[in-house]
């Protein structure tokens, strides 16, 4: 068998193609809230501001949004984080009494 020789090519005439990067980008996640006829706006806002880091000028907005349209989008976070955020707003509203959905979908 050939010697290995260091400081020498010794790929004995071989093509290699380089190795594609194995990475993909983790697939984010937008977390929505459901609107209804009961939960208080102020709730609301106040999700928006306190679990999704929104001012309230911004937290008010997207309440409305909601409110009128029947959805809305609080962000968008990879799987992990979608998770916890659904369901500490849904538990934090059912602590409250308040029917307000909080879900989750693949972008
Ligand atoms: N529709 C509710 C009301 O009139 C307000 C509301 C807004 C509820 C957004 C849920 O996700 C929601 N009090």
């Amino acid at each position: 068998m050939a010697e290995f020789e260091p400081y020498k090519n010794n790929d004995q005439g071989l093509a290699v193609q380089p190795a594609k990067p194995q990475l993909k980008k983790p697939p984010l996640y937008k977390v929505i809230l459901l609107n209804d006829d009961f939960t208080p706006m102020a709730f609301v806002i106040d999700i928006l501001m306190h679990f999704f880091g929104m001012p309230e000028d911004m937290a008010t907005r997207v309440m409305l949004q909601i409110h009128t349209q029947g959805i809305g989008v609080c962000g968008t976070y990879t799987k992990d984080v979608a998770e916890t955020k659904v369901s500490i707003v849904n538990e934090y509203s059912r602590e409250h009494q308040h029917p307000l959905l909080c879900s989750m979908e693949e972008m």
